[in-house]
Parts: structure tokens; C-alpha cells; sequence
């Protein structure tokens, strides 16, 4: 027995099998490539969903953390900190926004904006109580907690965990006239993917964020963008709404915030909305730590340059280049995504996602396969040209074999 298939054994023998993942154990990473026991390397095309825009080990995060370790890490909020002030003020200038309340993974973030959004409909809008609604999209992907499931449409994400949160619309993804039909005076957000991640990387018709910007201003609705996988940097924009050039009321932001270290989300709004908040009616222990606005103030002064923004267009573009010219092949039926983000929809001939991710393994990348056919390409920002060359060959191999 290898030491690949004893680790894959005990750990299936004591986690719960919540995933099905590709054989392979990971050991060490550095920048796009990851090193597994076996010693052999494997480009990384997955990026952590998203979480490791800045790559494996980037210099700069593990320097911030490193010596964020050694002064304090926690503190609950309970207390200051002396990272605090400028982490919220950093990441509000940022999002062009005022204000920041700070949480941990992106579903607690997701939680937390419906939270607001509700708070704000009655303290603000006037909403009668408890008759608050949300408007959300088919086909969404906002975490895995029993509110956010409530408004799953993917059946394996949300089947056999009722009873549901009540108070959501699920209106078609891209279909502005069923979104101007949902949206009631008792509506007070619609909550969005820019870009919908787990459904393939669909990127809504031109002008649908325009046009719901529109009508989320018009009705006096806040609109929620759900950048925590779009944004910072994936789709060659700080954020996936600037493609339309469209400010949401809120951002939700998670993954990449924390720079593929630990876990950093945040809900990032004007003081009109997050100012709802009184003390004491909502918190977390772990939002907000030193070490999060350690790391999450490295990842903002990454950001601000523009750099990754700009080489994620780069290479988006080469990425979307190169994938057209396999699309014309016959092997893939649909081609879809933005910057460094792609989801390609394999030809069921040519086998499933997972057959293809498998094959892809055993050339040495890593991707994951979603909903059958789809397989997601997102690589680190910080990827080599030549690498990405090399693993969109593989890709094309596999397709071809
Ligand atoms: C899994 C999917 C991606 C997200 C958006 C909120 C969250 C996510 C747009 C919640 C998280 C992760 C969760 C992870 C796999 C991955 C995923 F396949 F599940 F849907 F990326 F597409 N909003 N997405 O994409 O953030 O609480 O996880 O920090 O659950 O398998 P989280």
C-alpha cells in the first residue's frame, strides 16, 4: 500500500464523506504547483475555489502572518486591537464604501448580509416585521448553512435538511423581467452571484447587473453582491460588478481576502446600512482577529497596485483564447467565464467532468469537476505563462485522447 492509499484509507475511515476527492495527497505548495507525498508535482488550475488568488506560500502573506504570530493573534472583540481600525478602514477605501463587519468563511458572511439586509428593511425601509424577503437566483451557490440552503436550488446541497428558512424568491439567473415581477415593498435585498460560480462560471447576460442596479435603486432595495469568489482579482477587476460598472449596496467578500491562509470574510457596505447594528446583536469569536487583518491587510495592499487585476486579464484572455480554439474541436459543448476563470462543459463522448479531472491528475493538473460535465479552470493569479500554456495542453490532451 502506497503511502498515497493509506492516508486516502484512514482518512476515509474516520471523516465524514462529505466530498469525493481526486486520490491525491497533498504535502507541500509553492506558488501555482503542489507537491504530493509521492513527491510528484501537479499544477494547481482549482486555486482553492478561489481562496489562493496570490498562489501557494505567497512571500508577502506568509511574512504578514508570520509576524502577526508573534505579537497576538486573538483577542475577541471583546477588546481592540491594534490591527483592527486599519484593517476595516483599509478594506472600506478599497470597496469604495464605509464600512466593514468583519466574519470568517463566506457563508458566515452570506449569513450575516441577510441578517443586515432584514435589520435594515425594518429599522430603515419600515417593513412590517417578520414579513421581510429576499431575492435570490437559480442556480446560486452561497454556502452551506441551513439558512443559505433554504434558497439552494441544487438538490444535493439542500435535500433532507428542512425545515427552511422561509423568506426567500428564487427568480431565473439573468432574467431581469422575472426580477422586476419578485421584487416587492416588502422585498429589502437581492442577493447575487456577478458571476455564478458553482453552476459552470456563468457569466448574466451584458447589462443584467446594470439593469438590476437599476431596479434594486428604484425600489429601494439593497442590492448584495456575492464577490467571495468573484472578487479580488479572479475576472481581472477587483471586483466581478466593475465588468458592468456596477456598485452594489454590499460586497461579500471571503477566500482570497484571507490570502489562502486562514480564513477571512467581511461584509463591506455604507454606514446607512451596517449602521443598523446595534451592540450586542451580532458578533463571532473569530471575527476580526489580529491575525485575519494581518493577513487581510497584505492581501489589500496586493490588491491595490492593480497588478494581479491586470495579469488576470492577461492571461484570461490568452486562457479564453486558447479554450475557443479547443471549443471549435467538438469535444466540449460550451465554453463560459471571465479573466482567469473559465467553466468548460465537456462532450458527455468524450467522458464526465470527473473522468476528466482524473485523466488531467494523471498529467500532473489539478482541477474540479462540477454538475457532470463542467470543469472548472481557475488558476492562481500568480500563475507562470508557460505553465498556464502547459496545462491548457494537457487539457487539450486529455480531450483528444
Ligand atoms: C464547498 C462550491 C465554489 C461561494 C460563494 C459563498 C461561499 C462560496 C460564491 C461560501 C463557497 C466553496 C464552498 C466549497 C466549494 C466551493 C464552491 F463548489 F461549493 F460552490 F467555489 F463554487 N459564496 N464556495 O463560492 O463560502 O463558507 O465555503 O467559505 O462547500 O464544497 P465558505
Amino acid at each position: 500500500m502506497t503511502t498515497t492509499e493509506a492516508l486516502i484509507a484512514a482518512a476515509d475511515a474516520h471523516s465524514a464523506p462529505t466530498y469525493h476527492p481526486l486520490p491525491v495527497v497533498i504535502a507541500r505548495a509553492d506558488g501555482a504547483w503542489m507537491t504530493d507525498v509521492e513527491g510528484r508535482r501537479y499544477l494547481d488550475f482549482l486555486a482553492g475555489y478561489s481562496a489562493l488568488n496570490f498562489g501557494h506560500g505567497h512571500p508577502r502573506l506568509v511574512a504578514a502572518a508570520k509576524a502577526q504570530l508573534e505579537r497576538v493573534t486573538l483577542t475577541s472583540r471583546a477588546f481592540h486591537h491594534d490591527r483592527f481600525a486599519a484593517f476595516c478602514t483599509e478594506l472600506a477605501e478599497l470597496c469604495g464604501m464605509e464600512m466593514v463587519l468583519p466574519m470568517n468563511t463566506g457563508s458566515e458572511a452570506v449569513e450575516t448580509a441577510v441578517k443586515t439586509a432584514r435589520k435594515w428593511g425594518y429599522r430603515v425601509k419600515g417593513v412590517p416585521a417578520e414579513m421581510a424577503k429576499v431575492v435570490v437566483a437559480g442556480g446560486n451557490f452561497h454556502g452551506r448553512t441551513t439558512t443559505v440552503i433554504s434558497f439552494s436550488t441544487d438538490p444535493a446541497a439542500r435535500a433532507d435538511f428542512g425545515p427552511y428558512t422561509p423568506g426567500f424568491e428564487i427568480v431565473p439567473y439573468g432574467d431581469l423581467t422575472a426580477m422586476r415581477a419578485a421584487v416587492t415593498e416588502n422585498t429589502v435585498a437581492v442577493l447575487l452571484e456577478p458571476i455564478q460560480g458553482e453552476s459552470g462560471v456563468v457569466v448574466p447576460p451584458q447589462g443584467y447587473l446594470a439593469g438590476v442596479r437599476e431596479l434594486t435603486r428604484e425600489r429601494g432595495v439593497l442590492f448584495v453582491a456575492d464577490e467571495i469568489q468573484s472578487g479580488l482579482g479572479r475576472t481581472g477587476r477587483t471586483f466581478a460588478c466593475e465588468h458592468e460598472g456596477v456598485v452594489p449596496d454590499v460586497y461579500l467578500l471571503g477566500k482570497a481576502l484571507g490570502g489562502g491562509v486562514l480564513p477571512v470574510s467581511a461584509v463591506v457596505a455604507g454606514a446607512d446600512v451596517l449602521g443598523v447594528f446595534r451592540p450586542g446583536e451580532h458578533g463571532s469569536t473569530f471575527g476580526g482577529n489580529p491575525l485575519a487583518c494581518a493577513v487581510g491587510l497584505e492581501v489589500i495592499a496586493m490588491l491595490r497596485t492593480g497588478e494581479f487585476q491586470e495579469r488576470a486579464a492577461e492571461l484570461g484572455d490568452l486562457l479564453h483564447r486558447r479554450l475557443a480554439e479547443i471549443a471549435g474541436s467538438g469535444r466540449v459543448t460550451a465554453v463560459r467565464g471571465r479573466g482567469l476563470w473559465a467553466g468548460v462543459d465537456v462532450d458527455p463522448g468524450v467522458g464526465s467532468g470527473r473522468v476528466v479531472s482524473e485523466r488531467l491528475m494523471e498529467r500532473g493538473v489539478l482541477v474540479k469537476d462540477t454538475h457532470g460535465a463542467t470543469v472548472r479552470i481557475a488558476p492562481p493569479l500568480v500563475v507562470e505563462e508557460e505553465d498556464l500554456e502547459w496545462g491548457i495542453e494537457q487539457l487539450w490532451g486529455v480531450l483528444s485522447a
